[in-house]
């Protein structure tokens, strides 16, 4: 037996895992032992990796379509077929209409790197991460704050004193270390307020949990600034010295008070004074956490900037048991990896499509574009005509909301290429499909994995391919070097990768091969509270009135405007993670379907009774975007505002065969509206009516 030390890919956390391997099979999959905070655990979805390998539906050679879009009518293609016929087709529409023509979308990962590389070579600017339908309203409001986009911060659950959850679920939608590290910490006495209209497992580990009204989070946030601020509950050294703008937040929570909210909220006002005082009691070392999924509402970045700021309040920042900023190679004195968009590339000047970066949406992150504003782009060929798309890693179609309007844009395309490793419904209904070979088969580009101690981490290749796969970045190199671009991309295997982001570095990846990681520090690195905070804000400072808002006529602190509130007869359409799944990946992977094949309708009891829906009944839910039918969960764990149901269900692809139209998907229910100050998708401003199916 023999065991590799390695990066996961059953979901985006890349945990290390230790994989083992028998006459080139795997037998098992663990965690990484050698990793602190890790210590060989692993989640189910972690150890289905094995099944994943095995997947007799997973697409074993390249396709090209042979039908009509989405009819499934596919040929095989070698690969020098499939990538001439993908360079001919991009070369056909940048003929035509221009290299902005040509736009990717990928979920961000290791080799993204790879693809910005490719974009800017071919001379487009639409380059789309997933990162706007994530957390794109988070990253703009730790940008507005601190001037670092929100994958620079991490929280230090372990130290923390008290932990304060809106809706971060850690115990199903995981990250494993930090749920270790959150367990740990409860069972040394830390205390845990968790706050959803829902009862999750989270809340069930919480000593304290408010099941709060959906959509007024920020209400409840503008309460507790009110009494911290009035009982003079905040740390008065760091705000003078590191926040921007008190005084104007202190005059605007005043009419805010914890009477009000509670009208808001359901939240007692009494509960939220003690909440605001508990908390101040435990400062610094206390996390008010910004959250991970931050596309709930079209106000989503004045509540993910409040929460940040309750942090600044408390001056819990870079402290023990606070938010702090990841530290990279760079604060250890060595030269950072090297990445491909580091070369002299073709100046890009042309604007994007999506408007991020330009005066139509000034404040969103164009390091990742507005994904979700690409369908519209492409149906009204505003600001330009967008032809043909590149995919990786990635499946728009479901991810971003409004299933039936991504079809119909994804149809205007004149040509549609997905790299993948089974058939997501974007790749059904592309005209070519590139199959990327597993993670336990390939290796992938060296990941600086920074945080409190910086590291470098390695994804080497545990097996070899089962079918006719290859790894992404070796796809991304053929397509470049038929387009003449080949140039940048100066790599024959993944070694010479490797080499290349390490040249420089005084680092050899082979000292990471061992463990699967490197930690280049011995303690936790933290900036100096006094003179070294590097807040890359104009004013050097967190500014609770953002430069980067008043520049572009944006309010830093408008009057609170509550989302739209369901009507007497329509729920709120909230939708989450559960445990056993990822997002749209996993639901056809023959372990996890056996452990979860469908998702429910939570629906609160009495609502349910009013509407006559019994327990597991077939219940249909309307919204102005389409129709679904599911099984009711009927539960006292929800609001009676709203009704929930898991991502990722009611799947569209024939030839997945385990998932294929099992239970509902969320996005054939959903409008596709963004908060356009933050970025995100509003995924639960919808509302649903919800009736039973006789
Ligand atoms: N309606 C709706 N939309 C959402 C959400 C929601 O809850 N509801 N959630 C949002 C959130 S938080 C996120 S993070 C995004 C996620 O959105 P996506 O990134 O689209 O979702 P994933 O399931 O992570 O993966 C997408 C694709 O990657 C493929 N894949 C997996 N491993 C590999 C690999 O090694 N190589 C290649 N080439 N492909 C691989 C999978 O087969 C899948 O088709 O969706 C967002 N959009
Ligand atoms: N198992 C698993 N784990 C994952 C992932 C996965 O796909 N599967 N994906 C990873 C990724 S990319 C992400 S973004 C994270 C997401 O991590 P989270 O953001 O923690 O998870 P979600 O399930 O998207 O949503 C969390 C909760 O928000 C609650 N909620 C809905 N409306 C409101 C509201 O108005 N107020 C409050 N306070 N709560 C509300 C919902 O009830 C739900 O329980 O998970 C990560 N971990
Ligand atoms: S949380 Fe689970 S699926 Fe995600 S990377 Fe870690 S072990 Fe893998
Ligand atoms: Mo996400």
């Amino acid at each position: 037996m023999q065991e590799v030390n390695s990066i996961c890919l059953m979901c985006t956390v890349r945990c290390p895992i230790n994989v083992k391997v028998k006459n080139d099979d795997v037998e098992l999959i663990e965690g990484n032992p050698h990793a602190a905070g890790i210590e060989g655990s692993i989640c189910p979805k972690g150890a289905a990796g094995v099944s994943l390998l095995h997947d007799e539906e997973r697409i074993k050679k390249p396709l090209i379509r042979s039908g009509p879009r989405g009819s499934g009518e596919w040929r095989e293609a070698s690969w020098e077929e499939a990538l001439d016929y993908v360079a001919e087709n991009l070369e056909k529409v940048k003929d035509k209409y221009g290299s902005r023509a040509i736009a990717h979308t990928e979920r961000s990962h290791l080799n993204s790197h790879v693809s910005k590389t490719f974009m800017k070579a071919i001379g487009s600017p639409n380059y789309f991460s997933h990162d706007s339908c994530c957390k794109g309203s988070l990253n703009t409001a730790f940008r507005s704050l601190t001037g670092h986009a929100d994958g620079k911060v991490g929280v230090d659950l372990g130290k923390a004193k008290h932990v304060i959850l809106y809706g971060r679920n850690y115990f199903e939608a995981i990250e494993l270390k930090a749920i270790k590290q959150l367990t740990n910490a409860l069972e040394e006495g830390t205390k845990l307020t968790y706050i959803d209209p829902r009862i999750t497992v989270t809340a069930t580990k919480a000593d304290d949990y408010l099941m709060i009204r959906p959509g007024t989070d920020l209400a409840l946030n503008y309460a507790l600034m009110h009494v911290i601020i009035n009982e003079g509950l905040y740390d008065k050294e760091f705000v003078n010295r590191w926040v921007e703008g008190f005084k104007e937040l202190k005059s605007f929570v005043e009419m805010y008070t914890p009477e009000w909210a509670e009208k808001e909220t359901g939240i007692p006002a009494q509960k939220i004074i003690s909440l605001a005082r508990e908390a101040s009691e435990a400062k610094p070392a206390v996390i008010f956490h910004h959250g991970y999924r931050s596309a709930h509402y079209t106000n989503e970045v004045y509540f993910r900037r409040s929460m940040i700021m309750l942090n600044a309040l408390m001056g819990s920042i870079e402290t023990p048991g606070g938010m702090f900023f990841k530290k990279g190679l760079s604060d250890v004195g060595k030269k950072g990896l090297n990445k491909l968009t580091g070369q002299d590339l073709p100046k890009v000047t042309e604007e994007r499509c999506d408007g991020s970066g330009t005066p139509r949406l000034p404040t969103p992150d164009p390091n990742h574009g507005v994904v979700q504003l690409l369908p519209k782009a492409i149906l009204e060929e505003y600001p330009y005509p967008v032809k043909a798309l590149t995919v990786w890693r990635h499946n728009p179609m479901l991810s971003i909301p409004d299933y039936e309007t991504n079809k119909r844009a994804f149809n205007a395309l004149d040509f549609i290429v997905t790299i993948d490793i089974q058939f997501s419904e974007t790749a059904w209904y592309s005209d070519v499909i590139l199959p990327e070979s597993i993670y336990l088969e390939r290796g992938d580009s060296i990941q600086e994995a920074d945080g409190l101690k910086p590291s470098l981490v390695i994804r080497k290749p545990a097996v070899t391919p089962r079918h006719d796969t290859k790894p992404g970045w070796e796809i991304i190199k053929g397509i470049a070097d038929r387009l003449d671009i080949g140039h940048f991309f100066p790599y024959n295997s993944v070694e010479d990768l490797w080499d290349y982001q390490l040249n420089g570095t005084g680092i050899s990846w082979s000292e990471l091969e061992e463990k699967g990681f490197k930690v280049f520090s011995d303690k936790p690195i933290y900036w100096d509270r006094e003179n070294g905070m590097k807040f890359k804000t104009p004013s050097g400072k967190i500014e609770f009135i953002s430069s980067l808002f008043e520049d572009n006529k944006i309010p830093s602190l408008p009057a609170y405007k509550p989302v739209a509130m369901p009507e007497e007869g329509s729920f709120r359409f909230m939708i989450g993670r559960g445990i056993a799944h990822t997002h749209v990946s996993t639901q056809n992977n023959p372990l996890l379907n056996e452990l979860v094949s469908e998702n429910k309708l939570w629906i609160n009891t009495k609502q349910a009774a009013k509407l006559g829906i019994k327990e597991g009944q077939m219940v249909e839910v309307e919204s102005s975007a389409g129709k679904q039918t599911l099984k009711a969960y009927v539960t006292d764990l929800i609001h009676p505002e709203a009704v929930f149901m898991l991502h990722g269900f009611g799947r569209k692809v024939p030839a997945q065969s385990r998932s294929f139209n099992k239970g509902a998907s969320d996005t054939a229910l959903q409008e596709n509206i963004t908060d356009m100050v933050g970025g995100s998708p509003a995924l639960q401003h919808v509302h649903v009516k919800v009736r039973p199916v006789q």
